[in-house]
């Protein structure tokens, strides 16, 4: 089975911050999993450079757009290796094979009868590029996401007829319950539809940062459009030589924040519609995550509010693997929650460090300590063999749902039993009387077995962990086959060193 998912593609008007970490490592956990499910993976993401927004912070700095797009671009396609993530393409709304992709999709728009001329007036915030309907504009004209006054807008442009799309989407609502998930997002989705479409630019005429209309050169595409198309071409040059559209076109998810639910969740299967082209599977739409200002108020963290936590920082105090599982953890994907570095030594300390790494080092140096590091090859205890029955499904069942914090959460109630298992068979008390020589087996046979199941299952969220846990368990199988408690037995084992530092 193909599966195909997607981060947004970010702005480059800035550098990347902790929101565009969340989102990607998001996708990464999914793509992870799935590529140790045996499933046929493309992950994608990338960076919007047209449009207002990076038109204007350009000129702010006294360069091109071109030239801001291409440092900070690179900024964005650094953090991916930072933050882990395993993108199998990294794509640039700039690059030439993307822009003819999306004048080939457009122009079929065109033709299909989708598009007019006609003239637009309105209210249009420059940092979300976005043209705001009337119940969207918060008190005294401003944006409700950028709390800046909207300017008014009047051009001829060219706009796609959106309105004509509103019973195929209801149908597509009806026909795809989960195309939008969590279901809040979904009902908020459809009744923004049912609450009636209004048609859409298409292109822009006063602006020169784009891509050029083919059938009207003095036009270049409203940014949206050419950014959402990035899904889709990506596909056909991605692997030079090679089109991967059918192999992996419609999307399995496009992961997303809430912010931009409704270009994905309205406008993207419509034009998709509108060129004859098959729509995604599942939208997923995540939360903001937010910061406590000084006043104790909670904000969204975003670049222009200038309250970001940095990635880079975090990174370089407590490691890669401790954002991607804080992240998760702290905040549950699909709802909105705050964040911060004091939350954050916190959860390091409680539950990466203590709970999660003293349970591998402890494990392994029982083993190594009473049984020279030989795994006791007896049977496991039942009260383990119960408490992981059934786990491997249940977390496939919720990443096939794109539930990462629950399958987090599921995992951790694993690592706890395990750690409330050594305290109360206390290996340390069995070895020593001689008499107990079977229990000690079975004790240390059934935790180790357990810390190698959590490191299949944990693998697509700490992968570096992973690598150092099963360097001491002496096994590095982490496919799927290997999750079930007692898949596999482990023959030797070495003390692990500690996985969690002490954070600098
Ligand atoms: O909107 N909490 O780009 P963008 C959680 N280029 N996620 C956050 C976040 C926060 N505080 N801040 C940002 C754009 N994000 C367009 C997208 S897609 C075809 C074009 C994440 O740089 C979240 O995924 O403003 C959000 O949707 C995205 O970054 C917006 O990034």
């Amino acid at each position: 089975m193909s599966f195909y998912v997607t981060t947004p593609i970010y702005y480059v008007n800035a550098a990347p911050h902790l929101g565009h970490a969340y989102s990607t490592i998001g996708a990464d956990i999914l793509a992870r999993h799935m590529r140790q499910r045996g499933e046929d993976v493309f992950f994608l993401t990338g960076v919007d450079e047209h449009g207002e927004p990076v038109a204007l912070a350009a000129e702010k700095e006294g360069v091109t757009p071109q030239e801001l797009a291409d440092r900070n671009a690179a900024r964005f396609r650094d953090l991916m290796p930072l933050i882990n993530a395993s993108n199998d393409f990294f794509i640039r709304t700039t690059d030439a094979e993307h822009k003819a992709a999306v004048q080939d999709v457009l122009q079929r728009v065109h033709d299909n009868g989708h598009v007019y001329k006609g003239e637009y007036e309105g209210w249009y915030c420059p940092r979300c590029a976005d043209f705001k309907t009337e119940n969207e504009i918060e008190d005294g004209n401003r944006c409700p996401i950028h709390h800046i006054e909207l300017t008014r807008e009047k051009e001829e442009n060219w706009f796609f007829a959106l309105s004509a799309f509103q019973e195929r989407l209801e149908q597509l609502y009806a026909s795809q319950p989960d195309f939008v998930m969590p279901r809040h997002r979904y009902n908020e989705a459809l009744s923004f539809i049912r609450g009636g479409l209004q048609d859409v630019s298409l292109s822009r005429a006063n602006l020169t940062w784009g891509v050029t209309v083919p059938w009207d050169p003095g036009h270049v595409f409203y940014v949206w459009f050419d950014a959402l198309l990035n899904y889709y071409t990506a596909l056909s040059y991605a692997r030079p030589g090679e089109d991967l559209t059918e192999r992996f076109w419609p999307a399995t998810y496009h992961v997303i924040g809430k912010d931009i639910l409704k270009f994905h969740c309205v406008f993207w299967p419509a034009i998709l519609m509108a060129a004859g082209l098959p729509v995604p599977e599942h939208v997923f739409v995540h939360g903001y995550l937010l910061m406590q200002n000084a006043e104790g108020r909670e904000d969204k963290m975003s670049k222009s509010l200038g309250n970001v936590l940095d990635p880079f920082e975090i990174i370089e105090r407590f490691g890669t693997d401790a954002l991607r599982f804080y992240c998760f953890r702290d905040v549950s994907f699909g709802q909105d929650g705050v964040v911060s570095t004091a939350q954050f030594g916190q959860r390091y300390e409680a539950e990466l460090a203590n709970e999660l790494g003293n349970l591998a080092s402890r494990s392994t140096n029982m083993v190594a300590r009473y049984r020279d590091g030989v795994v006791p090859d007896v049977s496991l205890d039942p009260a383990l063999v119960e408490a992981f029955a059934g786990l491997e499904a249940d977390v496939a069942g919720l990443l096939d749902r794109a539930e990462i914090t629950q399958a987090l959460e599921a995992i951790w109630e694993r690592v706890r039993r395990l750690n409330a298992y050594v305290a109360e068979t206390a290996p340390w008390q069995l070895a020593k009387d001689p008499e107990r020589g079977e229990d000690l087996d079975r004790a240390l046979a059934s935790v180790i077995e357990g810390v190698r199941v959590l490191g299949v299952l944990l693998t697509p969220f700490l992968p570096e962990t992973v690598a150092k846990l099963q360097m001491a368990l002496g096994d590095a199988d982490s496919t799927w086959t290997a999750a079930g408690y007692g898949a596999r037995r482990l023959q030797r084992v070495e003390k692990a060193e500690p996985l969690f530092p002490r954070a600098a």
